[in-house]
Order: C-alpha cells, then structure tokens, then sequence
C-alpha cells in the first residue's frame, strides 16, 4: 500500500506517475552558460508542475540497439543534475535508472530515492549497494541486453517466465534485507519481447499484478504502440495515454511516461472511476 523510498512514503492505493526526466547526451551550450544541468532541472520543474509522483533519471539509454556509454559518462550525466535537483529542494522521489552499482551508489549518495534497475539488481554488487540503503527498487524483465534483445525474444509462456524471474527478484532481495515495502516490479515492454509477447503481458497483466507486489508499466512511446497504429515516436501520445489507461485498469501502481500531465488527467479519471471512495468525498 506505501512504497517506502528513503525519506519518502508513497501511497499505492491509487496510480502514480514516474516521469522520465532528459538527461541530454552531450551538455548543450549556448557559449557555456546554459548547460545540460539547467536544461535538466527546467525540465524536472515542468514534470513535477504536471504532477509527476517519481522522477526518473537515466545517464544510458537502454533501448534497443542503444550504445553503451562509459561509467564515467554515466556518472558525469546524471550526478550533478541530482545534486542541482536536491539543491532546487524538489519534493519527490528521484529514481536513478542504472545497473551499475557505481553509479547507484554515487545517485543515492547525492540524494537519489530509488534506484530503477532493468537488470534488477543482478550486477555484480548491485544488491549490496542497495541492501546498506533505505531506498526504493524497481526490479525489471529483460531477456538478452539492450544490444542484442530484439533478434529472436523466445518464450514458451511469456507471462509465467517473465513472473518467475521477478517473484525471485524479489526473493533475492527480501534475503539481502531489502524488505518487500521498498519494491516494485516491471514486465519490460520492448525489453527482448517480440510484438505478440507485449500485447500478452499487456492482456494478462493481472497474473503479474495478482502476486501482491505493486507492478510498474513502461509503455510510454514505445515501439509496441509505433506498431498499433502506424505512428513515429513522436506521435504515439494518445497511444501511450491508452496504454497507461489499460495497465491502470488492470492494476499497476506506477506508470513511466513521458508526457506526465496527458497520463496525470487519464489517471484521475481512472481512479474516480475504480475507487468510489473518490466520488463520495467530493459529492455535492
Ligand atoms: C521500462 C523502461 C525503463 N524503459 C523501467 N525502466 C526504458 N523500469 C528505460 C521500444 O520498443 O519499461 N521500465 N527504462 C526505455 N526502454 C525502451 C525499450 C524504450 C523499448 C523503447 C523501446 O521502442
């Protein structure tokens, strides 16, 4: 019911939204002044105004076919946006999209709340990290790595192995002593599943949700929804708000997305339809 992530509580009891923070590859600069940092924290005030709940940062791109970038690379994208976010006093939770113990380790060290982990904490050292902390997981699927993922995803019941992996994601933690009120777990659309495998997870996402832990859902602009409706990334917006409707409806607890204030509005009116507590309150 409440997701504990360092100092911060998050009630589950209804959706929340994770917005996806930019992190841009190279610091942009007009002649030095205005750097990727500033672009970041202005970004990071847009989606805290539209009312994102988590605010997710990621220094390497794990899409398909993306380039690996260097620790340091990584370390010098996202550590001092954290550190300009933590200095603005923002009032959410920033989750560090990484699965280099590094780099969890210096996130969480600058203020970093919960760690988003689409190895779910499988690296050499990452569970540690995370144990010695109070901060929030979220422990995703992924079959290959982002390089090789979509050449032939293979699964013989892909909502039953996609579970069993996650449920002894979570075991695996609970042994550290990461006790379960700080985990979320994650499918991973489009992390080696073929088009057929994400509709699936989609339909049957309740025999995911079903084991009790609060599920997270990344649909957000992704390729699945590219193929649905014959739209590029950049016009897949009302495909990802259905999408997020959907895994709402179907009762995930958390939604990363890009366009926090379209999924905020959705949501409203996913809940106030779902929870009739909601409409009592405020009847007249
Ligand atoms: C996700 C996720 C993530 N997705 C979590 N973290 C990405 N917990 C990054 C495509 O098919 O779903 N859950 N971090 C982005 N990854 C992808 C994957 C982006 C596939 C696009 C596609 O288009």
């Amino acid at each position: 019911m409440m997701l504990h992530c360092g100092q911060f509580k998050l009630d589950l009891t209804r959706p929340r939204v994770m917005g996806i923070l930019n992190v841009t590859p190279d610091s942009f600069s007009d002649g030095g002044h205005f750097t990727h940092v500033d672009a970041a924290v202005a970004h990071a005030m847009t989606l805290i105004d539209e009312g994102a709940d988590v605010l997710d940062i990621g220094g390497e791109s794990t899409r398909p076919n993306a380039t690996p970038v260097s620790l340091q690379q990584e370390l010098d994208r996202v550590i001092p946006v954290i550190e300009a976010l933590i200095a603005n006093h923002i009032h959410i939770p920033i989750s560090i999209d990484t699965y280099k113990p590094a780099v969890m380790q210096s996130a969480i060290a600058a203020g970093a709340s919960m760690v988003n982990d689409v190895r779910a904490l499988q690296e050499e050292g990452a569970i540690e990290v995370v144990a010695e902390t109070q901060v929030g997981v979220c422990l995703m699927h992924m079959q290959g790595t982002p390089q090789t993922m979509q050449q032939n995803p293979h699964y013989q019941d892909v909502v039953k192995e996609v579970t069993d992996f996650l449920l002894a994601r979570v075991h695996a933690c609970e042994q550290a002593g990461i006790t379960s009120n700080r985990l979320l777990i994650d499918p991973g659309f489009g992390f080696g599943k073929t088009r057929a495998h994400n509709i699936t997870l989609i339909q049957q996402l309740e025999r995911i949700v079903h084991h009790g832990v609060p599920l997270l859902a990344g649909l957000s602009r992704k390729s699945v929804l590219g193929q649905m409706t014959g739209q590029e990334v950049d016009a897949r917006l009302y495909a990802s708000i259905a999408a997020a409707t959907v895994s709402a409806m179907k009762g995930a607890s958390m939604l990363r997305v890009h366009d926090v204030k379209a999924t905020v509005e959705a949501l409203k009116v996913v809940s106030a339809i779902v929870d009739n507590r909601l409409n009592e309150m405020t009847d007249t």
